[in-house]
């Protein structure tokens, strides 16, 4: 079932950006067969750059707890139950927990969107059609064990201290002279087979104010997403919800740069990141560490991936 090819083509600031359906668009540049997009961009030289990034020795952790009680989109939810302590075992008396954890998984907290993630209608990723490919015990294509490890340069752009503030506003749209305008106050250039984190100072509000921080979000706007998407970077990622702002400023689109990102460009999305700790340090560039969870036929994967400076 192949829903019909359409362009939609919305003017974001001076730039047209198509975030529509596109029967290019949707085409991997790495092959009919590929289904691990971007990815493919981190060669053997980005790995030694990010390793000629590692200078002090200072580790950051970008993952936030999986706890009850965090922010959650929707319907989705999370729960860790132990049910028992086990044992003894032996004379030795060994006892030991188990937990089981209950969540869409790939989807709740510090969460890596992967291929199979978002669709425009039932078109996703390198022409995959829905119904081909969807099932109900896992995705038989584009599935986040396709990823492979993301081990390449980082950098942080901080649009919040760009624009002066601890914090953008709910619904804040970060456009491509903002984008521009913090890396030019950063002195940071972005490279082809980088990872870009965009700090919004939107996380302060993560577990202290969580009506607040799922009510709306700053974030990336479709022009300032093609900018990303020029330069070639592997993933976008955010301490928000959902990297891109929402509400979307056009209020016919739902998640437009989730799909101009993913689907039509094999770039992933990483949200509800750590910034805080790399934008109090002004580091705005580190080798980024992080293996998504084989979970096969999953959508994404939990993290806690680390930047090194
Ligand atoms: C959706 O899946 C709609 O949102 P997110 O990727 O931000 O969790």
């Amino acid at each position: 079932m192949r829903s019909h090819w359409i362009v939609f083509v919305v003017a974001a600031g001076s730039a047209a950006v198509a975030v529509g359906q596109a029967d290019d668009g949707f085409r991997s540049p790495w092959g009919p067969d590929d289904q691990r997009g971007a990815a493919n961009r981190i060669t053997a030289a980005k790995v030694l750059e990010a390793k000629s990034l590692m200078t002090r020795g200072d580790v950051y952790q970008l993952g936030r707890a999986y706890e009850a009680g965090m922010p959650l989109f929707g319907t989705r939810h999370f729960s860790l139950r132990i049910p028992q302590t086990y044992g003894p075992l032996g004379s030795n008396e060994t006892m030991y927990h188990d937990e089981i954890v209950s969540a869409e998984i790939g989807q709740v907290g510090t969460q890596f969107d992967g291929l199979g993630h978002i669709g425009v209608g039932d078109i996703f990723y390198n022409g995959n059609d829905r119904g081909d490919f969807s099932k109900g015990d896992g995705l038989t294509k584009l599935g986040v064990e396709n990823v492979g490890p993301l081990v390449t340069r980082g950098v942080l752009v901080d649009v919040a201290a760009f624009k002066g503030v601890a914090r953008l506003e709910g619904g804040y749209e970060i456009t491509l002279a903002d984008l521009r305008g913090a890396l030019e106050r950063q002195r940071t250039e972005v490279r082809s087979g980088d990872v870009v984190i965009v700090h919004t100072g939107w996380g302060a509000l993560w577990n202290v104010d969580n009506a607040a921080f799922g009510a709306s979000a700053p974030g990336v706007g479709l022009e300032a997403a093609q900018y990303l998407i020029d330069r070639e970077v592997v993933l976008v990622g955010s301490d928000t919800w959902a990297t891109e702002v929402v509400p979307n400023p056009n209020p016919d689109l739902a998640f437009p740069v989730h799909q101009l990102l993913i689907p039509r460009n094999g770039i992933y999305i990483f949200e509800n990141l750590l910034t805080e700790e790399l934008a109090r340090d002004r580091v705005y560039e580190f080798a980024f560490l992080f293996a998504p969870l084989k979970l096969k036929g999953g959508t994404g994967s939990p993290a806690n991936p680390l930047a090194i400076r």
